[in-house]
């Protein structure tokens, strides 16, 4: 038997997956296991890279000793946005910052003083989110960090876990799209944007498409985690990607809308190419890069982020309570009680989550959830009617109706969540796998060693392999009714 690795880094836990494939179907089973929080160090957000490297290790380790067969490839994925930099002798400088670091709203209102919102959406098919790395990148450089004085390069995080397993020195295309520095046209580093922000066009390496055999583990690593063997091949690396592929698409669903529901849902469209213009602009959707030329047009959604933040407080408490006990409590609540907008930035860092929910409905006089299963309900609710929103701006843009839902990720396991979207968007709902990132991850191994040769392909072995689970739409009238106060409430409305 032949096994893949894949390596899938969220934003909250991170995970080695071993994937087997007999040539008909593909099993995966989970490797190891670990938690990413991000670090705040003087009011700094910050993510643990050696951390990170050191689980990769142990995984890659114990997947060595538990294999029964060899173990030929590893792909890493991670969520977008972040990175670090590299001096010269290819060391880490300094600790990656955190995307939700408050720094970057500064860092967003300084661009936006040098660029105007137009032309960076023209030239980047890019969202309009403080979360960019952007405005990470320009707000450091303003501020004279001392960083930019020593680097060789800056990679985002697959990258630099590439640079650290092989040595070589490259920007996947999945991931720098998310960056908003990338041109979509030219599918390169936009050297405009980054001149404009005094960035330096030599600390933005070449571009490596999904699918390119980066090569051999370096011989340092190799010894450590014993696979002298393994080669790694640059995947979809950014996770949305990855997750995205893996979307178990029937014949009959020719417009389908996916959410990739993780720490953050990604709701949108896959699209031949980008669509850069007044609507798309007005209703700040981004063009991301998929694999296969696809474009993933699409919009982020606070996601499963506000329920995560919510169960650490209670647990940090000392509540014993998971994810499971939520939904429980949550399906014993009343429906309706209240609802928030989900997206509003005032629930982009973390803590307090319980509190801010709760002063977000004082401020407007709505009614306060008190009970932990009210605020979990109303936190479904609202994500499911946000769903909904973006369920109409594609559809407005793409000038078709949709006809099914296609959920993959950690939401999966959320019914709750997967019942209401079906409510709220009034078509039938179809939950993937709950680890469909790091199956999407394995299956563009799969394709770079000739084992799959297309897209069609490789959708067809997810149908074959993995189980779905169909949730239709019930209740819509009400549904629609509430719907409507949600869209009152929410500053971007639809029209
Ligand atoms: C999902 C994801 C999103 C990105 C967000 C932050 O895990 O990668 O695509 O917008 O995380 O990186």
């Amino acid at each position: 038997m032949i096994h893949h690795l894949a390596a899938d880094f969220g934003a909250s836990s991170g995970r080695i997956l071993r994937g087997d494939f007999d040539g008909t179907n593909i099993r995966v089973s989970e490797i190891h296991r670990f938690p990413n929080y991000p670090v705040r160090m003087r009011n700094r957000l910050y993510w643990d890279f050696p951390r990170l490297f050191y689980e990769l290790q142990c995984g890659l380790r114990i997947a060595g000793n538990s294999a029964v067969g060899s173990i030929q490839t590893l792909g890493i994925d991670t969520w977008g946005l972040d990175g670090g930099f590299i001096g010269s002798a290819g060391e880490l400088l300094v600790a990656p910052r955190n995307y939700r670091d408050p720094i970057n709203k500064d860092g967003f209102d300084y661009v936006r003083k040098v660029l105007s919102d137009e032309y960076l959406f023209r030239k980047t098919g890019i969202q309009l989110l403080q979360i960019n790395t952007i405005y990470q990148l320009a707000i450091m450089k303003k501020e004279h960090s001392y960083v930019f004085d020593f680097a060789q390069a800056f990679l985002m995080m697959p990258d630099l876990f590439h640079s650290f397993l092989t040595g070589i020195i490259g920007s996947e295309y999945t991931i720098a799209t998310t960056t908003q520095l990338l041109n979509a046209d030219q599918q390169n580093w936009d050297v405009d944007i980054l001149k404009a922000l005094h960035l330096n066009r030599d600390l933005f390496t070449d571009i490596i498409h999904p699918g390119t055999r980066l090569g051999k583990l370096l011989p340092s690593v190799a010894k450590e985690v014993n696979l002298p063997d393994l080669e790694v091949i640059a995947v979809a690396t950014h996770d949305t990607a990855s997750a995205v592929l893996s979307v178990p698409v029937l014949e009959n669903s020719s417009a389908f809308m996916f959410i990739s529901c993780g720490t953050w849902s990604l709701v949108g469209a896959e699209i031949p190419q980008p669509i850069i213009n007044e609507k798309t602009l007005a209703y700040n959707m981004s063009n991301e890069g998929g694999v296969f030329g696809t474009i993933r047009l699409l919009k982020n959604v606070m996601g499963l982020w506000l329920l995560q933040e919510t169960r650490r407080e209670w647990v940090e408490s000392g509540l014993d309570i998971n994810f499971k006990d939520m939904v429980d409590m949550a399906e014993q609540a009343s429906p309706f009680l209240t609802m928030f907008d989900p997206d509003d930035p005032c629930f982009l860092e973390p803590g307090h989550m319980m509190k801010r929910i709760q002063s977000w409905c004082l401020q407007r006089k709505l009614p306060v959830p008190q009970e932990k299963g009210e605020i979990i309900r109303c936190i479904l609710e609202s994500l499911a009617f946000k769903f909904c929103t973006v369920l109409k701006q594609l559809e407005d843009v793409l000038g078709n109706k949709m006809n099914a839902v296609y959920i993959v990720g950690g939401g999966v396991n959320n019914s709750l969540l997967c019942q209401f979207t079906a409510n709220a968007t009034g078509i039938p709902v179809i939950a993937g796998s709950s680890e469909a990132t790091g199956i999407g991850n394995i299956l563009m191994q799969l394709y770079a060693k000739g084992e799959l040769k297309d897209l069609s392909e490789i959708r067809l072995l997810v149908q074959q392999s993995f189980p779905i689970q169909v949730y239709e739409p019930q209740n819509i009238e009400l549904w629609e009714e509430n719907y409507q106060k949600f869209i009152s409430l929410i500053s971007e409305r639809i029209s």
